[in-house]
């Protein structure tokens, strides 16, 4: 069997327990022919993962009439607001340029948060403009604490936001509430700045906590700018302290990535001179206005923008909007205190905090991927798969029409086999060393992480010790 390179197993489509009994009978067959040091458990595993991914197709396929065709069908986009500071650091117009190539999400409403109002909602419409969405209304925020013309002024210095084809929402406080309370289904609102807009839309109309959730980037938990080993009280927080504690005291669920996760992002090397490569024009935006704005950044060296990106916060947020797998994520009860300071007291609200990476070097290739590649072409499946197998997914079109031919006769000839291919040397196999350790050290899932593993890296309870154990509760 091996001989070919590949595996051919018979593959009943009859009922998920026929599947589950073929799945199994193919591995205990693989188990037997094991003879090559690449096929291994993780190879398995991955086979497993195919089986279980062309079943849920399949049944997808059954269900929809629309989708006679073996179309998978997508997961609908969750509703955003982005709620940004865009145009003082230049993260900002990253975590943007993130979300319009995520189709993840559905970009609803953005709205300049903390002041120079008309300069960040200008900055928004050019840049939605030129990516050909103007289908998002641009919410112009409260006109607070102004300070200066804005660091991208000179890429806005020709654009009038009555040149914008969408709309402009004159009062964008009011927007945000209009659209959390318009809409059918939850919103998620991602806030990547100081957060005034917020917490007046919560005194305006507090039952948006109700139909929504917030995800930011905010605060300092164990780390503080840089990866010091001392937390401080980071600008999105000490800016408006007030703010994001309105935030904390309403009941929504709140996820947040602080400095420890987000200060540790920056894009370098190969990673970096893809974005530089680019001629994508999201890409070459971000990029012109990188550029731009270290014309204002006189303590920084002129020629970053040909070696690497700054710090990247804003975009761990949106990232966090719809994966976390990339993260470990904490529970933790945060309180905000009046001089800017996020900090653990066991009488605060729980919170859920990125507070370490996973694998940020698999996020940072996940954003190179995204803002890079076509929007159009991005793959929907959770990320954490998608960074573990490598290749294609195996070829189903074998059968993948098979419950669309109607004719119970002619379905009856077609094939019911599914070719796997075997895994080569060089993939993802604990003998090459995948999967990483790290990626079990957390359990997301009931069985373990996406997929559905039930592996568990965390060695605190082991064989020696397990019979140590107490009970410290019963639930009934
Ligand atoms: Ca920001």
């Amino acid at each position: 069997m091996w001989k070919n390179n590949s595996l051919i197993s018979r593959f009943t489509l009859n009922s998920t327990n026929n599947l589950r009994h073929h799945a199994t009978a193919l591995l205990i067959q693989q188990q037997n022919f094991n003879t090559r040091p690449a096929v291994t458990l993780w190879s398995l595993r991955r086979i497993g993962t195919c089986l279980g991914l062309f079943w849920l197709g399949f049944t997808l396929t059954s269900l929809s009439a629309s989708d006679v065709n073996g179309q998978l069908v997508k997961p609908a986009p969750v509703p955003v607001i982005l709620d940004t500071d865009i145009g003082d650091d230049i993260d900002d117009t990253w975590a943007l340029a993130l979300l319009l190539k995520s189709p993840e999400l559905d970009l609803k409403l953005v709205v300049g948060d903390y002041g120079e109002a008309q300069y960040r909602a200008r900055l928004l419409a050019k840049f939605l403009d030129r990516a050909g969405r103007s289908d998002v209304p641009v919410g112009v925020g409260l006109d607070i604490a102004p300070r200066s013309a804005g660091r991208q002024a000179a890429w806005i210095k020709d654009y009038d936001l009555k040149s914008y084809p969408g709309k402009v929402q004159a009062d964008g406080v009011q927007a945000i509430i209009d659209t959390i309370m318009n809409s059918p289904q939850p919103v998620t609102l991602i806030c990547i700045g100081p957060s005034p807009n917020i917490a007046e839309a919560l005194k305006r109309e507090p039952r948006i906590a109700q139909h929504s959730r917030f995800v930011g980037m905010d605060g300092s938990v164990r780390l503080g700018y840089g990866g010091e080993r001392q937390p401080c009280a980071e600008w999105n927080v000490k800016c408006d302290p007030k703010a994001l504690q309105s935030v904390f005291a309403a009941p929504w669920d709140i996820t947040i990535t602080p400095l420890d996760t987000c200060g540790l992002v920056t894009l370098n090397g190969e990673k970096y001179r893809r974005i530089l490569d680019s001629t994508n024009r999201i890409a070459s935006d971000i990029l012109a206005n990188y550029r731009l704005w270290l014309v204002n950044q006189p303590t920084l060296a002129q020629d970053m923008a040909d070696h690497h990106s700054t710090t990247l916060f804003d975009p761990v947020a949106v990232y966090l909007a719809m994966h976390q797998d990339f993260c470990v994520m904490e529970k933790l009860n945060l309180r905000v205190t009046d001089d800017g300071f996020t900090v653990i007291d066991p009488q605060a609200r729980p919170v859920s905090v990125a507070t370490k990476w996973n694998d940020l070097d698999a996020f940072e290739d996940f954003l190179v991927e995204r803002l890079t590649g076509s929007r159009a072409d991005l793959p929907v499946t959770p990320p954490q798969v998608n960074s573990l197998i490598s290749g294609s997914p195996p070829d189903i079109s074998t059968n993948e029409k098979y419950w669309a031919v109607e004719d119970a006769g002619a379905r009856e000839k077609l094939p019911l086999y599914l070719t796997i291919p075997a895994a080569k040397p060089d993939e993802l196999t604990p003998a090459n060393g995948y999967p990483k350790r790290k990626t079990f050290l957390t359990w997301h899932r009931s069985h373990g992480d996406n997929g559905g593993m039930r592996y568990s890296a965390l060695d605190q309870i082991n064989l020696q010790n397990v019979t140590n154990l107490q009970v410290a509760w019963i639930y009934h």
